[in-house]
């Protein structure tokens, strides 16, 4: 019996035992029909931006197929977009163990090492496409740009070791910045961020308008002293009566942001929040989000609380637009004093001793302890491995023990990992963000591991829902809500990001 599915294509409709594990091009058996596995259905998951089932797609048609360098530079991409980079390079760089002339490949591993903050490993890259292709206008643009960070880089690193260096704050005189007649926005009361300054500035970056650049020193400057006062592990203890929001990645979703504090409340002595890291990059309007966050947390000190992310780093903030966006709503040096502020941002939060926080997750060693995190010297760009790397990079997994990143930065922690950290530092569960989900949390290792992610429709593309997390003193029991996205205005994701970037994720 044969059963025609498309034009071009017959099969027979009985379905072999290995049915699961078909390459592309051959019979498919889902619950009711037989099916083709087509580059149609694949090219059908990345229009729709399903890149989890596209990389599916592609790693059953690989292990049929594991010869096949097209398929790993295709889902190289896949994993590309799902922010799995230390999967796309490894991808990338087995298609051209494949066929070392598949120019694609070099062009996936040149930005899987782009994403990973490996500049240089990114322009031998780029080197090899120009030798191999020296008429490609293309190729030749991109070496160039790539060379241009690299060379910057090694400039930064210069100055860097020469010197100790200097704060901005040192050679800014905010006292004598003036504001223009003209301006009519939002001002600090006699230097003090209030309630009514917050009011205003968020209804005037509602209106897509810039906040005077003298405001904007005066809230870095004074949320820096604040900041750096704060140990690296933050610890607060809610009353019986007191409940905290804690939300998760925020990504420059301004209009998403305020929708939290219309859906929750406003943040006050009585209604206080943690906000888990990533704040700003790939949203367009990070600007508007860290300093309505910084503004609070002048507000109130005591219980509008910030921990660090992956994201409030030079590395990404280069890569995925907060650099740009505030060099080009301010200037370079505004980002060099954000990036002073970023490094003052306390690196985990536990609640009541019962509750531990933090943007990524566990450790790539058993043993840590709560002491160690106190111990951490965190007004540093983060190192490549150790506790401070994963509290700000690290993911949970389903299986027991530790894996390789899909990141390429730090590791994976199984359910075991969690039980015996709880259990060492006499802990109830962790909540961390980072991770993308559908609902907006996910609840894993027995309730002993939590996500929150609070960027619905994450970069205008994922279709995921927000979420925020009550947590009341009384019993605390982590209680969930919701939220989509609302309309922002048009200006697209990633618009301030890196060039390269933006061309090597098409
Ligand atoms: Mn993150």
């Amino acid at each position: 019996m044969y059963i025609r599915l498309y034009d071009d294509v017959c099969c027979i409709s009985t379905p072999p035992s290995h049915y699961h594990r078909l390459p592309l091009g051959e019979l498919y058996w889902t619950s009711r029909l037989p099916h083709i596995v087509s580059s149609t259905d694949v090219n059908i998951c990345f229009a729709e931006k399903d890149y989890e089932n596209a990389i599916k797609y592609y790693t059953e048609a690989l292990e049929l197929n594991p010869a096949n360098a097209i398929y790993y530079s295709n889902r190289s991409l896949a994993y590309l977009r799902t922010e799995c980079y230390g999967y796309a390079l490894a991808d990338a760089t087995k298609a051209l163990e494949i066929d070392k002339n598949y120019i694609k490949g070099y062009y996936r591993r040149a930005t899987s090492n782009m994403a990973l903050g490996k500049f240089k490993a990114a322009l031998k890259d780029y080197e090899t496409v120009v030798r191999v292709r020296p008429n490609d206008k293309d190729a030749k643009m991109k070496y160039q740009e790539c060379n241009k960070i690299v060379k910057q880089k090694a400039f930064e690193r210069a100055i860097a070791s020469d010197e100790i260096k200097k704060s901005v704050v040192d050679s800014l005189d905010i006292e004598n910045m003036t504001i223009e007649d003209e301006y009519a926005g939002p001002k600090l009361e006699d230097g003090k961020v209030t309630l009514k300054f917050m009011k205003e500035m968020m209804d005037w970056f509602k209106d897509q308008k810039k906040l005077h650049r003298k405001c904007a020193y005066q809230i870095l400057v004074q949320v820096k002293e604040v900041l750096s006062k704060l140990p690296s592990l933050v610890e607060i203890t809610l009353k019986e009566t007191e409940k905290i929001t804690i939300c998760g990645d925020t990504h420059g979703q301004f209009y998403d942001l305020l929708n939290i504090f219309e859906l929750n409340g406003l943040p006050s002595q009585t209604n206080p929040y943690l906000f888990n890291g990533d704040f700003v990059d790939r949203g367009s309007f990070s600007v508007e989000v860290i300093l309505t966050l910084f503004g609070f947390k002048l507000l109130y000190p005591d219980c509008f609380h910030l921990l660090r992310g992956n994201h409030e780093t030079d590395n990404m903030n280069q890569m995925y637009g907060f650099e740009g966006e505030v060099k080009a709503k301010y200037t370079a040096q505004m980002f060099q004093l954000f990036s002073e502020v970023f490094q003052w941002l306390p690196l985990a939060q536990c609640i009541n001793s019962k509750v531990l926080v933090m943007h990524g997750g566990l450790f790539s060693e058993d043993g840590v302890t709560l002491d160690d995190l106190r111990k951490i010297d965190r007004n540093r760009q983060p190192p490549d491995s150790g506790p401070m790397c994963d509290l700000l990079w690290s993911d949970p997994q389903p299986q027991n023990g530790r894996s390789i990143s899909k990141r390429g930065v730090s590791c994976q922690f199984g359910p075991d990992v969690t039980e015996r950290f709880l259990e060492q530092n006499k802990l109830d569960f962790i909540v961390r963000s980072h991770e993308v989900k559908a609902e907006g949390y996910e609840v894993t290792h027995s309730g002993k591991c939590i996500t929150v992610f609070s960027a619905p429709n994450y970069c205008d593309q994922m279709g995921n829902k927000g979420a925020y997390i009550h947590l009341r003193g009384s019993d605390l029991k982590p209680e969930f809500h919701q939220f989509t996205a609302v309309p922002h205005p048009n200006v697209k994701p990633m618009a301030y990001a890196n060039t390269l970037m933006q061309m090597g994720m098409m």
